[in-house]
């Protein structure tokens, strides 16, 4: 076992039986929502899968280790540290070294579950080509990763923060595929139509299973994205979301906000200008993923217990 890996006692004991895991990342809990309901959302998405039959392993670096699983101390720890660094691959080996606190990304959480053996990962929404990259090149770490490490991450797709267009297009270039869940679009997290379409469309886990279990077995490393919508009642008013969407990008680049500050920015001020009503759509599609991912998740082992690898 990997020197920096520490498991839960859960996580660990799901793992001498071979049970399935599901990864979750914690950037979410100490930088995408507000305490204590990152909390007990965390806690709420864990028991989530736990139902669905699978066994939850929240990704975090604490004292110089990459902590799969997390009890109850340190889950209240990351929600309540707003200070924990923001760990994409750039910054793991420095907040390892260093022993601070880390809340991991989506890239940074592919990593750690590509060491732990983890194959699917639940989130919110991933990181891509902002607008007006061409000049600022600011393109989210999550998209290489996506390229190079074999996890599936279920999540509801891009917030409209970013160009959803040129994400795709890059995913494309670097052959992740996208798919979508019970409709052909891809998501725009808060709303369920992007105005563009996933790749392929596989509604049930079986079907996602067999496509992810292809790729692999062909030697196609790299992640599949498993983009899920929220759910229709929860889904939020587009008008509104674009219109907030664009008072945020103004007030960031008047601001000259830049680097790793810029989607923590969006993503605070959106919740402001909301009211906090885009809370309860944030935190009604990390539900929804968590009941998506876990169930790909046993369909994975199921499909790996059937064939010869
Ligand atoms: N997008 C969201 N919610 C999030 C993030 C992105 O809708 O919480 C977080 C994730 O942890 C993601 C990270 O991996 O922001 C991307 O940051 P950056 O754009 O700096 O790569
Ligand atoms: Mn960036």
């Amino acid at each position: 076992m990997h020197q920096y890996l520490l498991f839960s006692p859960e996580v660990a004991a799901a793992r001498a039986a071979g049970k399935p895991i599901v990864a979750l990342e914690s950037t979410i809990i100490s930088h995408g929502m507000p305490y204590p309901q990152n909390v007990t959302t965390a806690r709420e998405v864990e028991d989530i899968i736990r139902m669905a039959g699978a066994v939850p392993a929240t990704i975090a670096i604490i004292d110089g280790k990459i902590c799969v699983g997390l009890d109850a101390a340190q889950l209240e720890l990351l929600g309540t540290s707003p200070d924990a660094m923001k760990v994409s691959r750039r910054d793991l080996a420095y907040v390892l070294a260093t022993r601070r606190l880390g809340a991991t990304t989506v890239a940074a959480t592919m990593i750690c579950a590509q060491l732990a053996g983890i194959d699917v990962f639940v989130t919110g929404g991933i990181g891509g080509v902002h607008r007006g990259a061409e000049t600022s090149f600011d393109i989210s770490a999550d998209l290489q990763e996506l390229a190079r490490t074999s996890v599936a991450v279920v999540c509801a797709g891009v917030k409209s923060i970013l160009d959803i267009g040129l994400t795709l297009e890059y995913l494309e270039t670097h052959g992740v595929p996208v798919l979508s869940v019970g409709q052909p679009e891809f998501p725009a997290f808060f709303t369920r139509d992007s105005g563009f379409k996933a790749d392929f469309q596989l509604d049930s886990a079986t079907e996602q299973a067999a496509f992810i279990r292809a790729k692999w077995q062909l030697g196609l490393a790299g992640g599949v994205v498993v983009s899920n919508p929220v759910p229709a009642s929860f889904a939020m008013p587009k008008e509104e979301i674009d219109r907030i969407t664009e008072q945020a990008l103004r007030e960031a680049h008047d601001g000259g906000v830049t680097g790793k500050k810029v989607t923590p920015f969006l993503l605070a001020r959106i919740k402001e200008l909301t009211e906090g009503r885009s809370l309860v759509t944030n935190i009604a599609l990390v539900k929804h993923n968590a009941q998506v991912g876990a169930e790909l998740a046993v369909a994975l082992r199921d499909a790996a217990g059937l064939q010869p690898v």
